[in-house]
């Protein structure tokens, strides 16, 4: 090293590539038994949604059967599905949320 040779050091990027965690969609799903007011009522309470909001994504689903509530990290999204669906089953009602991972 010491004749006036350059030494030639390849870099070598030896920082890990970190994934983004995926994200999580939680989805209402339509039934022909939970009364509109309480799907909405569910909304407001678990996702904290405001009365438009919730308004709009029940009717969403009432008309094409579903509709994305929110998009989250997956435990947060699975623990909010349950929530908001264990409410309505203990209302009585069908209703359910589920969650499935964005593309
Ligand atoms: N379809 C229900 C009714 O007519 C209302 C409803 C809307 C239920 C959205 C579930 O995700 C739902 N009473």
């Amino acid at each position: 090293m010491s004749n006036g040779d350059v030494t030639l050091t390849p870099k070598i990027d030896t920082k890990p590539k970190l994934e983004r965690p995926k994200l999580y969609k939680v989805i209402l799903v339509n039934d022909d038994y939970t009364p509109r007011e309480f799907v909405v009522l569910v909304l407001k309470a678990v996702f904290r949604m405001n009365a438009n909001a919730s308004q709009r994504v029940m009717i969403t689903a009432h008309k094409l059967g579903t509709c994305v509530v929110v998009v989250c990290a997956r435990d947060i999204a699975e623990t909010k599905a349950k929530e908001a669906t264990d409410l309505a089953k203990e209302a009585g009602f069908p209703l359910m949320f589920q969650t499935e991972p964005e593309e």
